[in-house]
């Protein structure tokens, strides 16, 4: 059984990782605000639920992740890396010329990209259409549909929820990345929606509601048995844009942007910091001594030193 503590190393990497490839195309920026607030529902699908075979990409039964929001695409090329679909090389070549990850995914399947995406409101769309698929096949797949609040602004996503609720695709998933927050304001601002999980379950959907920084409450949201086994289902995930960095958290100057170097060392430190500070409570039930020697090691390892 996949341990919560190798979930949260996971997350933690990836959002190393994301912070030093904005680093590395400092002239343009990257939309690394994005990126982090959907790094531990990433980390969760494809540390623990997503039935994936990196090994087989065109595996006829493999889960389907489409990630709508596609300008979050650190966190999509961070945990493929992990789930071993991309290597560290083709990772860091991210932005290069020729590299196959650029700023939003283009499909590669043998590479686990299963659609292009970036222009926002068609994730859902394209979702039903492989649960449609999957079901006519008599496939036991599902798929799984990552769009941003802001996103849901789009009317497509409401003829799409109509329609996977009146096919009743209890084989599909979406899940909102409920940060408040999209590019031009607060969404409450831009377009305000009031409650995610009275809309969707107004459209037909079974909902669940978590905090979509909780590892635990993640899984536990994507595998519990359904209460309404004809329906789809929706997650809503309560998330901060820019989370675990302090500078970035809730600031929209982060939705696409830059990093110096000096700003690219106080996140490192800040996520050190999270890595000890967690270790410690994780081994506080331990004798002080040995408490402090193996807090001190776990920390190197978390951070990746
Ligand atoms: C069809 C379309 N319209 C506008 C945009 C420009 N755009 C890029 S990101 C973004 C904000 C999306 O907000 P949200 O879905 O909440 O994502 P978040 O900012 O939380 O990452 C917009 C409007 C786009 N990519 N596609």
């Amino acid at each position: 059984m996949i341990q919560l503590e190798t979930l949260e190393s996971m997350a933690r990497r990836m959002r190393l990782t994301s912070l030093s490839l904005t680093l590395g195309v400092a002239p343009q920026g990257a939309h690394i605000g994005p990126a982090l607030s959907i790094i531990e529902i990433c980390a969760v699908l494809y540390g623990a639920v997503l039935r994936l075979d990196p090994q087989k990409p065109f595996w006829p039964e493999r889960d389907r992740f489409l990630l709508s929001k596609g300008h979050g695409a650190l966190a999509l090329y961070t945990a493929l890396t992990e789930a071993g679909f991309l290597t560290p090389q083709e990772l860091h070549a991210y932005e290069t010329p020729d590299s196959l990850l650029s700023g939003q995914p283009a499909m590669c399947v043998e590479k686990g990209m299963e659609i292009s995406s970036g222009s926002l409101g068609h994730g859902l769309s394209i979702g039903i259409g492989m649960a449609l698929a999957g079901r006519k096949t008599q496939r036991r797949y599902h798929t799984y549909v990552l769009m941003g609040d802001g996103e849901c602004n789009e009317g497509t996503v409401w003829e799409a929820a109509m329609a996977a609720a009146h096919f009743k695709l209890n084989n599909l998933v979406a899940i909102v990345d409920a940060n408040g927050l999209q590019s031009d304001g607060c969404c409450s601002t831009v377009m305000d929606m009031g409650s995610h999980q009275a809309k969707w379950s107004s459209f037909g959907w079974e909902t669940r509601s978590v905090d979509g920084h909780n590892v635990a409450a993640l899984l536990d949201a994507f595998s519990a048995p359904r209460t309404q086994p004809d329906r789809p289902l929706a997650v809503i995930a309560a998330t901060v844009k820019g989370k675990g960095v302090s500078f970035m958290e809730n600031n929209n100057d982060w939705h696409n942007n830059r990093l110096t170097q000096a700003q690219y060392e106080a996140a490192i430190e800040e996520l050190a910091q999270d890595g000890i500070s967690r270790s410690a409570q994780r081994f506080s039930q331990f004798p002080s001594s040995l408490a402090a020697r193996t807090r001190g090691l776990c920390a190197l390892d978390e951070i990746g030193a």
